[in-house]
């Protein structure tokens, strides 16, 4: 392309043609900014920009300087113009001591550490510290704007300063770290220094500003939806002005937010009603380099953050070299969140001093870059010199401060925790199981009758779809006692309950309003104008809320979403449904890293209750297993419960006994899908006035001195087993359910077993293959129990693939499963 392409800057008036020059910068200035400070990231000439000319002169000083701005591809013509006002407009003075005075103490703490610690890992900022005064700009502006809190999350890079520079923590805290005191407190849990979640509270202009900076795993950008999550938690305890009171402010490196598809998920939530947070600010950390990567193999566009232009919102590139624009930006950034509730992406460039950790050399994968790095002076010092300051005082003091820090760490005996939880967490507890945190989870027959009858109220004049009103009805007589009850009814009985004395519920998921097998309807469509009624939202004036939401189609981000408020709302019921169980393991991460493992590395609970449709019933080998056996694996000392309710009143008991008890743990539910209305999975509505989810469920249909054998199961195929005793006219046979299989109730089990004196066989019936199912983590434990019978199982051949495609492959194998029950 060539010069004149661009059309002439000649024509029209001469205010026209100076908008045209100016609309070329806007539109590819950022291309030909100045924005590494080693020079490696060249500025890439662009054919539309070849203008000469004093409007052209002033509009290259503004978009191809240390600032490159893109927001040209946001439609809304006043969001560009208030973004090229502030740009054009003469900047406004900054603070200069105080940016000085923070890049001292940063890059003077990440230097105590290296001479002081020498070979330990504390992945330095050295080279990015000009991200210390831009989060201070960030939360000062924020708190001018009525922030006052912010939820902040990241990665390795630059976390220990961030923690003692910005939460605010004592630096011994930090150096504690390093010593590793107290290494018997976390005998195998705890985490690693550099993922611990840390709180502070500062001070900005007279006004208190809290920080919670987010615990989180070494997986790259895992912590986002968590962090989001948590976000919307608090601005939902704070109701109206939370999203102005509660920032969230999310880093990332380069390599991380150019790959990682949970950071793509979660930037989909930005706009979504389940899911927004009013805007977060978010910062790459970029360094050019992903561990020995370079960004021409990490990606396959010019910049990192080119996946934020999904969505319309400003991209600021900012040189790390030139703090005054840095804190202009961060500025610019905060005030654009507030006035438009819009997301914001800072890609904050600069170099990484050391390798990736400072263990790693890195002049073997990049000689060219650390020759030039080794050269450069930090940032303070080039600072100073442009400020014409001397430093040298200042920076004995924060040498001296440090070093101080280091001996007070080396006497401390404990292990510093460096957060406080919030108030709301004080009546909950963790821990191990104990019977004294059962409750009574019934409820009376009157009080069941009449949720049933506000959960069919609808608006007058509301159109409800004819099979829904009819459902609605049905669910009427259910309640009444009239009908027995099904799954769909259960939980709406256990959502209403709850929400009636103030437990919030919230449960998303992919078509979770519906739900997935039709059976849910949580929320009224009318057949005429397509408005929404919930009628779980109408039930009482003083009713907590009740949020049932669509989501996108993401499990990682939308689980991870879920738990992040939970973190922040334990009196809430929290749930995430996926599809088909056989979905979730695409937030596997999730799954591993924060819920399972969050109380044994950080000591921080959750209630998050996950919803996995599950059962083998010739769907195919995706829609069949929600692979128990990966949450079993993930099972010890009490870290959560894993569940298959096998009954629509179990369900109901489990729903509510997970949000009225005090113990906090995640709780994982395999739910049905064909049983749903199967005859044999509903309950009577006598079951629902009982005290308790039974954690086995006995067999009372049999006499228990006849039995000969007793088949232990769960979910769908202990119903399947009872129909075919009954076609065999079997009366030697029990079929118990074991509803909790973790915690593994052994006592219940027992007392189950002991009811059948000539029991010869005990007998583990599973459909899922032998290397799958509950199979392997049950049999040893009931073989603990069971001394004096054999203990035996039945199941499918093992498999590499969970289940056949074929549906009549499938019918074949189950006969033969439920005859072997038998022979
Ligand atoms: C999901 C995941 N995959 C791989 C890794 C291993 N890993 C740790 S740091 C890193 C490079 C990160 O580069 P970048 O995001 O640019 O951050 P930087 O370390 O440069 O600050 C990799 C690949 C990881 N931590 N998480």
């Amino acid at each position: 392309m060539q010069a004149h392409a661009f059309p002439s800057a000649e024509v029209g008036t001469e205010s026209e043609q100076r908008e045209r020059v100016f609309d070329a910068f806007r539109r590819w200035g950022f291309l030909q900014a100045e924005l590494d400070p080693l020079g490696h990231f060249r500025p890439v000439q662009h054919p539309e920009l070849k203008i000469s000319g004093e409007a052209a002169d002033r509009a290259r000083q503004i978009y191809c300087g240390t600032i490159g701005a893109e927001f040209m591809h946001i439609a809304d013509p006043e969001r560009r113009r208030w973004i090229q006002q502030r740009l054009e407009g003469a900047p406004e003075p900054v603070d200069q001591r105080a940016i000085l005075k923070h890049l001292v103490e940063a890059d003077i703490f990440e230097q105590m550490l290296q001479t002081l610690y020498i070979g330990t890992k504390r992945f330095s900022l050295e080279g990015n510290t000009a991200l210390i005064p831009m989060l201070e700009q960030i939360l000062e502006s924020a708190s001018d704007q009525g922030a006052e809190e912010c939820v902040m999350a990241m990665s390795h890079r630059g976390r220990l300063t961030v923690v003692c520079q910005t939460v605010g923590r004592p630096a011994e805290e930090m150096y504690a770290g390093f010593e590793d005191v107290d290494p018997r407190s976390v005998l195998g849990g705890g985490d690693v220094k550099y993922h611990q979640g840390a709180t502070g509270i500062r001070q900005f202009n007279g006004r208190d500003m809290r920080i919670h900076l987010v615990s989180n795993p070494s997986h790259l950008e895992a912590v986002d939806p968590v962090a989001m999550g948590r976000v919307r938690a608090k601005q939902a305890r704070r109701g109206e002005n939370g999203t102005k009171q509660t920032l969230p402010i999310i880093m990332h490196g380069d390599s991380a937010f150019a790959g990682q598809g949970i950071w793509a998920e979660t930037l989909n939530m930005a706009y979504l009603p389940g899911y927004t947070v009013g805007g977060t600010v978010n910062i790459i950390v970029n360094n050019l380099l992903g561990f020995t990567t370079d960004p021409s193999d990490y990606g396959s566009s010019r910049f990192a953050s080119d996946l934020a232009k999904r969505l319309p919102i400003p991209i600021f590139h900012v040189n790390a070299e030139d703090p005054d624009a840095v804190i202009r930006i961060a500025k610019l950034a905060v005030e654009y969140r507030y006035q438009f509730g819009s997301d914001v992406v800072v890609d904050l460039i600069g170099y990484r001093r050391h390798g990736h950790s400072e263990i790693d050399d890195p002049t073997i994968t990049q000689p060219i870059v650390y020759a030039k790095i080794k050269a450069h002076a930090p940032l303070y010092e080039i600072y100073a010199k442009k400020l014409g300051v001397d430093v040298s005082a200042q920076v004995q003091a924060a040498k001296a401060l440090y070093s101080e820090a280091k001996q007070q760490a080396k006497q401390m005996t404990k292990k510093p925790v460096l957060y406080n939880l919030p108030q709301y967490w004080d009546q909950y507890v963790g821990g191990p199981y104990s019977t004294d945190f059962e409750v009574n989870t019934g409820l009376g027959a009157e009080e069941l009758s009449e949720l049933g009858r506000l959960l069919a109220v609808s608006p007058e004049g509301f159109h409800v779809h004819p099979k829904v009103s009819a459902l609605l009805k049905q669910r009427v007589e259910m309640a009444e006692g009239k009908r027995p009850v099904d799954y769909g009814m259960a939980e709406a009985l256990a959502f209403a309950s709850l929400a009636k004395s103030g437990t919030r519920i919230r449960l998303t998921g992919q078509d979770s309003k519906r739900g997935t097998f039709n059976h849910r309807h949580s929320t009224l469509v009318d057949i005429e104008n397509e408005t929404n009624y919930m009628p779980l939202q109408h039930l009482a004036p003083n009713q907590a809320p009740v949020e049932i939401y669509n989501s996108e189609l993401s499990e990682a981000a939308v689980m991870g979403f879920e738990y992040g408020f939970s973190r922040d709302y334990p009196e809430a019921l929290v749930a995430w449904e996926a599809q088909f169980g056989d979905f979730a393991n695409g937030a596997q991460i999730i799954i591993d890293q924060f819920i399972s493992a969050g109380e044994e590395k950080w000591g921080l609970l959750t209630g998050l209750v996950l919803l996995l449709p599950h059962g083998h019933e010739g769907q195919g080998p995706e829609h069949s297993s929600a692979r128990i056996e990966r949450y079993l694996q993930l099972c010890a000392r009490d870290n959560m419960q894993v569940c298959q309710p096998s009954n629509a009143a179990q369900y109901f008991h489990l729903l509510r006994r997970q949000a009225m008890r005090r113990w906090r743990k995640p709780l994982v539910v395999f739910t049905p899908k064909s049983m749903l209305r199967h005859p044999e999975a509903v309950s009577p509505l006598a079951d629902f006035t009982r005290d308790r989810f039974l954690t086995i469920v006995p067999d009372l249909t049999v006499n228990a001195n006849d039995v000969t054998r007793i088949l232990i199961c769960s979910g769908k195929v202990g119903h399947e087993l009872q129909v075919e005793r009954k076609r065999l006219n079997n009366t030697e046979t029990a079929v118990l359910f074991l509803d909790q299989m973790y915690p593994f109730p052994e006592r219940d089990i027992s007392a189950a077993i002991a009811r059948y004196p000539n029991a010869r066989d005990v007998v583990w019936v599973q459909e899922e293959p032998a290397n799958m199912g509950a199979l392997w983590f049950v049999i040893p434990r009931l073989r603990r129990l069971v001394t004096d019978i054999p203990v035996r199982s039945i199941k499918r051949q093992a498999a590499a693939s969970p289940a056949t495609g074929s549906a009549k492959a499938h019918e074949l194998e189950q006969k033969t499963l439920l005859g072997l029950a038998f022979a």
